[in-house]
Order: structure tokens, then C-alpha cells, then sequence
């Protein structure tokens, strides 16, 4: 079926063009997909949670004939509601396509092309290279997109077998910020609120986070909310996404000033007397630094520095400070930032100085991006290094793990190794000799680009472990192993509020794919680990992840995949005293600090990494669209997708478009420091005159090509929301 972006939206109930509003209930999926249903219908569901993003979509994949032929929602599903937004909806049209890898391939030295092989080659030669090297000398890098019990499994295997302390994942590109801030205000990651909390709330402040293009089905509970209860809306953004065409206080924030915005809001609700005493006695430390520090936030030195009116800056804070009740949702308008932690702990200090946070309808709630990017910070170790949120540095956890796993704690690493950008510095440098790349394609998704490819290029040997091939990765890898993709695996998977659900595998992967699962049995196994690796599945894994996790913050002891199945997901902790799961943390005002309390801290706004000028300057701003996914691995796929956005663009102000004399269309040019790409120009007023926004999906117009990679120094995030860059009508010479 042929629709053009109008009609699609049209046809799923779209309530504004380019917003993303819009979302696909059974009956209107059962018209996209055209599939019988019916006594009759020969078609199979098999229950499954959507492999895209965060919000955690319950739905069923139809398979017919072995091949995954629709998809639908859940009805009773307490997360959609049987509703899924558009990529959802075609979900199974990224399962059988003409590129998935059906065998392992090796690259051929002589010809410089790959061959196609056998895992009986392949796994010799994997496991023969990580003891080539030092495990210093070899990194891995993985995603937010496997399941948890994969997770589990490479995280046990990269520390008790390749022993390397360099091991990352794409989840520092979207969620590190947001982790190192719940740690250092809480004591502990994971996200306090959810998703019913927006029914509950009398103000819904948005930072930095575009719900109704990229959490569609969080935007329609949203939606929900401000049918029933009202909540007042305020964005922050410099970007008038939907959610601030809908607002009751749009901000248009000057790009990377959101602290001194929020120090200002504190000043104010400090000084107009809307802070709880009781709360900060009771469960925080450092008030008073706190509030000494918010003396000297003026509300008029906020509006000069954020673009912001003084009005609205109050407006804001006493819509917030008067509120019984309040949630705070960000992304990565918060997150990619050097300042990334900095903003997520002054919002922790809003909620913590309002008492609002452990109630319902109160939180600091930080939305998380892929669809297991949770599952990875709970038991791969991705918050800090061990599973079940335990440290590497701290004793008595290396003890506990290793005591668990029955290893002496000695093959631990001592400390976390590099981050992924380091990781990468190091590849180019030759400090790294292997790479072992796991569904991420940074080639495309990197932080300036061109040095990330030159790092593919020099290390000596790069394996890239994929369900597509060729991507923008894995055309530089010398092995590539096929793995199988959502639809025929089977695993858990944490959405953003913290429930844990199920994928069930429907289908066979092609060829020989494997899933991650088995190839990383398979390692181990020829490591000699094979009793360190004793599981026949990934419900085995799942088993002991609850038995490792028990007392921990994120508890699973009490969850088992009939239970799940049963329930369409539950909220961790799950726990002898909350066996169907908890709604909120912190409800009894005691943090995971020594003491039980939260730490208040009083935080500033840092430079941006590259300032604007003469030569460079506007202020690009990157992210996403509706219908694409990240680099677009999957969603270019999906004619339907595709044809709504065909290629990416550059939004700019119609101001500035005037002054630079570019029309809606025309083809122009994007400069930075490191690069230049071309594209179209989509002329709009919802982007403030002086920045320009690009997605990334495309990697005709690689926009990676042109970010920084300068990173936040507390949670090595990069900042992908700014860089200084020109533009130039196309061809018109050089800045
Ligand atoms: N359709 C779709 N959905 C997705 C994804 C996808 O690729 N496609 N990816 C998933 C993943 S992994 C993630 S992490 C999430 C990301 O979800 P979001 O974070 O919502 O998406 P982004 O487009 O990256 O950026 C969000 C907003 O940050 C704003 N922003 C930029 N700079 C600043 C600033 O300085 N201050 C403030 N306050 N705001 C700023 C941008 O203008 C933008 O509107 O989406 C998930 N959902
Ligand atoms: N400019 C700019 N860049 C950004 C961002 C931004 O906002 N602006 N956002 C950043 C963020 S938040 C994120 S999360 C990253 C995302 O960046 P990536 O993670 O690189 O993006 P994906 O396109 O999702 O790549 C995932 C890869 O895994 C493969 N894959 C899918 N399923 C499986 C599986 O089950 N097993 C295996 N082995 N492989 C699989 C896919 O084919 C694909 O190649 O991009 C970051 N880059
Ligand atoms: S909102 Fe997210 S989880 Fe739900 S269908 Fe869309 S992509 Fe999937
Ligand atoms: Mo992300």
C-alpha cells in the first residue's frame, strides 16, 4: 500500500501533520496489514513486546507459513492498549528482508570482499584472536537491543572470559547521563516514576524530549491525562516539538542553558516558600548549599542567558512549586549534553526540594531509548559494571559476583575501563587491536563520524555481529556474524517505567543466523567456560538473574516468564513483599545512599563544547523522526516508512532562511569543522532561528559526519545536540 505522509496520517487518526500523533489501533493495523482474522484465518499470534523503543508496546506477531506476516496489539496490554504507532504496525516487515545475514562471512585478505563460512570456522578464529591479544588490547561494544538474558550472559562472559575492562555500548550515547545523575542524587539508577504517574499529575514539565515523534504511545497516555486531569504542560526545547504546540508554557530555550533555567526555578520556589521542609530534613542532605548557591540564580540573569521571559521563567516555577503533585520527563535533549548529568541532577533537585518524587503522579522521570537499554543497565552492568546494579569498584559487590559465579574476584578488572569514545580514540591510535561490535551500527551513529570510521579502519581485527549486512559498520569488519533479530528470539526486555516483559520468538532465523544467545554460548564454550555457562536457554539465564538480583534495587526474584506472560509485564523490584512488581520507587522517602538519603547538588551550566561564530554560525541540533529508526537499519526497509520520510532534512528558521535566501526544498549545504553534508531544506517556524535540526537516520545525508564528540566528563555522554556549523547554498564554495 502506497500512502503519502498526509494520507497515512489521515488514515491513523493524525491530529497535525509531522507530529507523529497519531497511533494505530486493531482495527486500523488489521487495514494496513490487510490480514484475515477469524476462526478460519490460518494466521499464528505469537505474544511478543515491540523490539523498537522504550515505551514497551505489548503486541502479537502473526506468522503464517513460518514468516512473520502482521503484527497487532495487545489489548489488555496495561502499557498500549492494543494501540501501536507506525513502526510498530510494520514491524514484521523487517524480518524477512533480502539483507539479512543467513551465514557468518570472513573478510577475504586476497580479494578484499567477504566469503561466506561456517560457525565451525568462525568461532575457532573469534575465540583464537581474544587469545592473540592482551585483554586490554580488545574492546567490546554492545547496544541497548538485545534481550536481558543476553545481556546477562555477554557481561558475565566479557568479565569472567575476555577479561577486558573496555566495555561499552551504545546506551552511553542516549542514557549515561541520566544514570550517573539518578546515582549521584539517589544512590542508585533506575527510573522513579511511570507511566500512570501523567494521570495523576497536576503539572507535566517535558525537557528536552519529543514524546509524539519518538515514545508515540506515551504520547497518547499523555494525551489521556490531558482528557481526565488536566495537567498544566510545560516544554522546554528549543524545538517547538507537538507536545509544545499543545503546552500551557512552552519554553523555547536557548540550546544547553537548561541548568540555569532550573537553578533559577529553584531560587524561586526556595524564596516563594513552595519547598517541602519536611521532606528535606527528613531525606535529603545539602540543603543549604543548595540554597545558597540558588541566591545568586536571578530569574533575570536566567532570561538573558536562556532566551526564556523573565515571566515565564517564574510562570514555570510556581506552576511547579504550587503543584501538589508534578513529573518531569526528559531525553536527550538532557542527556547528550556535556552538561548531560549537571541538568539531570538539578532536576532531581526540583523534585527533592518539593518532596515530589515516591508519590503518585511525582517524579523525576527520565524516559530511556531503545527498547532494552534498561535491561542492559540492570544486569548486563551497564550502570556500573557488575550485575544487578553493583559496582566494580566496590568490594563487597566483586565479592558477592564472584562468590556467586564461583571465580576468584581476581579476574575482575579493578575498575570500569574506557567508554565508547575512548574506546574509539584508542582504536585509532592502534591501543586497541580487537573490536567486537554488537548491534550497533556506530559507523553511522558515532559521534563525529569520520574519526569513528577511521578507528573501524585501524583496528586490526573488528568483528561486527549484525542481522543486516552490509551496514555502515559492518562493510569494515573483518568477521561478520549473523545473529538473529526480535521476532525469533526469545527474552526479557525493561520498558522506561521499569517493566519487565516478554518477546517470544515466532519465527526461525534465517540460514545458519544464531541468536545472540547461542553465539555467545558458543564463545564461552570454546573459552573452556562451559561450566560457568551451564544454560540450556534463555529461561535458564532468567532464572539466575532472579537469584543474583534478590535484595538488589532492581529485583526480579519474584517475577518468572509465566508470571509475565500472565500480566503483560511487571515493574521491578519485584520482591517477596511486592510480587506483582512496584509502580514507584522511593515511596518510603529512603534512598540507596549509606544513609538513606538523597543528595542535593548545586550545579552550574557549562560552555557549549564548540561555541557558534563568524564562520560557524548556527547551532545544529540532531535527532529522530516518527517513522525511522536510528540509523535506519530497519525502518528504510519498510516501503510504507520509507516512502512518508524519504530522505532526511534540514529544519531551519524562516528567518534565517530569508536572510540566506533558501527556499522550502532546496538543496543545501550543512559545514562544520570536521565535514559537510547536503540535503533539502524543510523551512519551519517550530525551530528557532539560529539552530538547525537534522535526523539521523540517513545515511545519504550522515549527519555524524558533522557532530562534535566531546562528552559529558561524568558520564562520558557525547553531546549530539550541539555543534557550530554553517550553511551554504550547494556548491557555493567554502567557509
Ligand atoms: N521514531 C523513533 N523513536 C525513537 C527512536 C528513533 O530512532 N526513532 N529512538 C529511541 C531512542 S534510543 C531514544 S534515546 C529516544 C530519543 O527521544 P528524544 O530524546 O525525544 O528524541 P530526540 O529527537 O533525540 O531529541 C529530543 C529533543 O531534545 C531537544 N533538544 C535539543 N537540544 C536541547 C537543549 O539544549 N535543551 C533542551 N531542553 N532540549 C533540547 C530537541 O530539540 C528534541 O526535540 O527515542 C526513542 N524512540
Ligand atoms: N547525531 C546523533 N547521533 C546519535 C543520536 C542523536 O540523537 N543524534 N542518538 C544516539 C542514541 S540515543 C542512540 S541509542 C544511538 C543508536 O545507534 P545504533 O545503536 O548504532 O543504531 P541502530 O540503527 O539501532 O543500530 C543497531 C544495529 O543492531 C542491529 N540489530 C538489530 N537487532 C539486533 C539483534 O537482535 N542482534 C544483533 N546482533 N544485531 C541487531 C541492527 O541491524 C543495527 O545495525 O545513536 C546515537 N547517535
Ligand atoms: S511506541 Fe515504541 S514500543 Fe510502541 S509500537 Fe511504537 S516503537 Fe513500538
Ligand atoms: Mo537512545
Amino acid at each position: 500500500m502506497k500512502l503519502s505522509r498526509r494520507d497515512f496520517h489521515k488514515l491513523t487518526g493524525s491530529v497535525a501533520l509531522g507530529t507523529g500523533a497519531y497511533l494505530l489501533n486493531d482495527q486500523a493495523a488489521g487495514a494496513v496489514n490487510q490480514v484475515e482474522e477469524g476462526p478460519d484465518s490460518s494466521v499464528e499470534w505469537v505474544y511478543s513486546t515491540c523490539g523498537y523503543c522504550s515505551v514497551g508496546c505489548g503486541m502479537f506477531i502473526g506468522v503464517k507459513d513460518g514468516k512473520a506476516v502482521a503484527v497487532k496489539g495487545k489489548e489488555d496490554n496495561p502499557v498500549n492498549n492494543g494501540k501501536l504507532c507506525p513502526k510498530g504496525i510494520y514491524e514484521h516487515k523487517i524480518i524477512h528482508t533480502e539483507d539479512r545475514l543467513t551465514m557468518p562471512l570472513l573478510r577475504d585478505k586476497k580479494g578484499g570482499g567477504f566469503r561466506g563460512t561456517s560457525w565451525y570456522e568462525a568461532i575457532p578464529l573469534f575465540v583464537s584472536k581474544i587469545k592473540q591479544y592482551k585483554p586490554e588490547e580488545i574492546a567490546v561494544l554492545c547496544t541497548g537491543q538485545l534481550v536481558t538474558e543476553e545481556f546477562y550472559l555477554l557481561g558475565k562472559l566479557v568479565r569472567t572470559g575476555i577479561r577486558t575492562p573496555h566495555y561499552d555500548a551504545n546506551t552511553t550515547l542516549c542514557m549515561a547521563s541520566a544514570v550517573v545523575g539518578y546515582i549521584q542524587s539517589f544512590g542508585s539508577d533506575g527510573p522513579p516514576g511511570c507511566y500512570e504517574d501523567f494521570e495523576h499529575a497536576e503539572v507535566i514539565m517535558s525537557i528536552g524530549w519529543n514524546p509524539s515523534e519518538q515514545h508515540p504511545l506515551i504520547y497518547h497516555r499523555l494525551q489521556r491525562a490531558m482528557d481526565s486531569n488536566h495537567p498544566k504542560i510545560i516544554v522546554v526545547d528549543p524545538r517547538k516539538t507537538q507536545l509544545g504546540r499543545v503546552a500551557d508554557l512552552y519554553l523555547p530555550i536557548s540550546p544547553a542553558t537548561d541548568v540555569t533555567l532550573l537553578n533559577a526555578m529553584i531560587r524561586i520556589i526556595i524564596e516563594e516558600g513552595y519547598v517541602n521542609e519536611d521532606f528535606i530534613n527528613e531525606h535529603t542532605v545539602g540543603f543549604s548549599e543548595l540554597k545558597a548557591h540558588a541566591e545568586g540564580c536571578t530569574p533575570e540573569a536566567a532570561s538573558q542567558r536562556t532566551g526564556v521571559p523573565k515571566e515565564d521563567i517564574i510562570k514555570a516555577a510556581r506552576l511547579f512549586g504550587k503543584a501538589k503533585t508534578a513529573v518531569t520527563c526528559w531525553c536527550m535533549g538532557v542527556n547528550q549534553s556535556v552538561e548531560g548529568t549537571n541538568i539531570v541532577k538539578d532536576i532531581n533537585n526540583l523534585h527533592l526540594i518539593t518532596g515530589k518524587i515516591g508519590k503518585p503522579g511525582c517524579a523525576p522521570f527520565s524516559i530511556t531509548g531503545q527498547c532494552n537499554a534498561m535491561g542492559s543497565r540492570e544486569y548486563e552492568g551497564k550502570a556500573k559494571g557488575l550485575p544487578g546494579y553493583r559496582s566494580l569498584v566496590n568490594p563487597a559487590h566483586r565479592r558477592e559476583v564472584a562468590q556467586f559465579w564461583g571465580v576468584d574476584e581476581s579476574v575482575f578488572p579493578e575498575k570500569l575501563g574506557m567508554s565508547i569514545t575512548e574506546i574509539l580514540a584508542a582504536a585509532r591510535k592502534g591501543d586497541i587491536k580487537m573490536l567486537w561490535i554488537i548491534a550497533h551500527n556506530v559507523g553511522l551513529s558515532g559521534p563525529n563520524r569520520q574519526s569513528v570510521l577511521e578507528a573501524l579502519k585501524n583496528v586490526e581485527f573488528l568483528v561486527v555481529q549484525d542481522v543486516y549486512h552490509p551496514t555502515d559498520t559492518s562493510i569494515y569488519a573483518d568477521m561478520v556474524l549473523p545473529a538473529a533479530m526480535w521476532g525469533e528470539k526469545t527474552g526479557t526486555m525493561t520498558n522506561s517505567e521499569r517493566r519487565v516483559n516478554l518477546a517470544m520468538a515466532a519465527v526461525k532465523p534465517p540460514g545458519t543466523a544464531k541468536t545472540d544467545f547461542e553465539t555467545f554460548m558458543d564463545i564461552a564454550e570454546r573459552l573452556g567456560l562451559k561450566a560457568l555457562f551451564p544454560y540450556k536457554n534463555p529461561r535458564d539465564v532468567f532464572e539466575e538473574i532472579r537469584r543474583i538480583g534478590k535484595g538488589r534495587p532492581c529485583d526480579y526474584s519474584e517475577m518468572d516468564y509465566d508470571k509475565i506472560l500472565a500480566s503483560g509485564g511487571i515493574q521491578w523490584p519485584a520482591t517477596k513483599d511486592s510480587p506483582g512488581g512496584t509502580q514507584r520507587l522511593y515511596t518510603n522517602g529512603i534512598f540507596n545512599t549509606p544513609d538513606g538519603r538523597a543528595r542535593l547538588h548545586p550545579v552550574e551550566d557549562l560552555p557549549l563544547p564548540e561555541a557558534t561564530d563568524s564562520a560557524y554560525p548556527f547551532i545544529l541540533n540532531t535527532g529522530r523522526v516518527i517513522e525511522h529508526w536510528h540509523t535506519g537499519t530497519k525502518t528504510r526497509k519498510v516501503p510504507e516508512l520509507k516512502a512518508l520520510v524519504p530522505r532526511a532534512y534540514v529544519e531551519i528558521n524562516p528567518i534565517d532562511a530569508e536572510r540566506l535566501k533558501i527556499r522550502f526544498g532546496d538543496e543545501i549545504e550543512v559545514v562544520s569543522r570536521r565535514g559537510r553534508i547536503s540535503t533539502w531544506a524543510r523551512v519551519t517556524p517550530s525551530i528557532m532561528p539560529g539552530t538547525v535540526f537534522i535526523p539521523f537516520f540517513d545515511n545519504q545525508v550522515p549527519v555524524n559526519d558533522i557532530t562534535v564528540d566531546a562528552v559529558d566528563q561524568a558520564s562520558k555522554e557525547p553531546n549530539f545536540k550541539q555543534a557550530a556549523v554553517n550553511i551554504l547554498p550547494k556548491g557555493k564554495g567554502t567557509v
